[in-house]
């Protein structure tokens, strides 16, 4: 019998927020396949998965079942429907909150307000675990849209919902009182992969995933540096080890390479010019392997 290697399948959006970044992100792990609107499947080419594309809500079930052996989704997803699922690595994406919002000229201040009070949500798993977990007991009104109106229509006293800007809820003349759940979309992998030897394989994919979210993280840096600012400049650097330090044909100078943090760079910038560096060359990173 030939021994064949197994073909994985990763269960990403369809269409919406996390549709896109989704693509991208597999793109990005040097993963090749066509994606059109009418496709419900795409096959890698050069890497043993398929694409499903789903509706991010049907994800989670379907890692869990394994019909399909990994997903990309949010954990509000996940977390509100109780899918029994690993989340593998947190993709740094579809980053939102879900938040109490109480109507804007209404007396509730704190969440201790509403106490007894409704509150409408399609989160009724995520917002009565937290409301639990505060000790405020409130009464939950299940709605799958148009949470917003709630208040404005008699239906809710509160609502909880998802928010990134904040603008739906003060369009909606609500005044948001408390962030209650930090979202973001995870890979997630059904729980008893390692049959069939698929666990290689999605080790490998998480490697390429890890490179690619640890590059966005950093800076390549190359300066040059007379020999007597080195041991300042290699002090400023919060590099992996220390910085690669090659002579210049000029006697005396020196050509320095490193990365920074992309969140502390234009800081780090400042500090390396005061130390005596020139010409320095800041570029991004593309994959980053630690
Ligand atoms: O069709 P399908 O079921 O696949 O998609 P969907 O319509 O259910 O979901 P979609 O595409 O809207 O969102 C997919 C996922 O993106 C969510 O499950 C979250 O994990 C994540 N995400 C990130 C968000 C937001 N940001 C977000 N802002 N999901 C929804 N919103 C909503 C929010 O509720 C508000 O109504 O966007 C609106 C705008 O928000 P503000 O605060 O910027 O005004
Ligand atoms: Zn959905």
């Amino acid at each position: 019998m030939i021994d064949q290697e197994p073909r994985l399948k990763i269960a990403i959006q369809k269409s919406g927020r996390l549709a896109d970044e989704s693509v991208n992100l597999l793109k990005n792990c040097g993963l090749s396949f066509d994606v059109s609107n009418q496709k419900l499947l795409s096959p890698v080419r050069n890497f043993p998965i398929d694409i499903l594309y789903l509706r991010d809500d049907d994800i989670p079930r379907m890692v869990e079942r394994g019909v399909s052996d990994l997903g990309i989704v949010g954990n509000n997803v996940f977390d509100e429907q109780g899918d029994v699922i690993d989340p593998l690595l947190p993709l740094g994406f579809g980053r939102c909150k879900l938040t109490v919002g109480v109507p804007t000229q209404s007396e509730y201040q704190s969440l201790e307000d509403l106490r007894n009070k409704t509150i409408a949500t399609s989160y009724v798993n995520l917002t009565g675990t937290f409301f639990t977990s505060i000790g405020v007991p409130v009464l939950l009104e299940k709605l799958d849209g148009s949470v917003e109106i709630a208040p404005s229509i008699g239906a809710a006293d509160a609502i909880s919902d998802l928010t990134s800007t904040g603008s739906t809820m003060t369009l909606n003349d609500l005044r948001p009182i408390a962030d209650i759940f930090d979202v973001q979309s995870f890979l997630i992998a059904n729980r008893r992969i390692d049959e069939f030897g698929k666990q290689k394989i999605i080790d490998r994919l998480v490697m390429r995933i890890k490179a690619v979210l640890t590059a966005k993280d950093y800076k390549y840096v190359a300066m040059n540096a007379p020999q007597s600012a080195i041991e300042q400049i290699r002090n400023i650097m919060p590099g992996l080890k220390s910085p690669t330090v090659t002579p210049l044909a000029e006697a005396g100078w020196f050509s320095i390479q490193s990365v920074l943090p992309e969140n502390r760079y234009w800081e780090l910038l400042e500090e390396l010019q005061k130390a005596g560096a020139e010409g320095i060359i800041v570029l991004p990173i593309e994959k980053m392997v630690l």
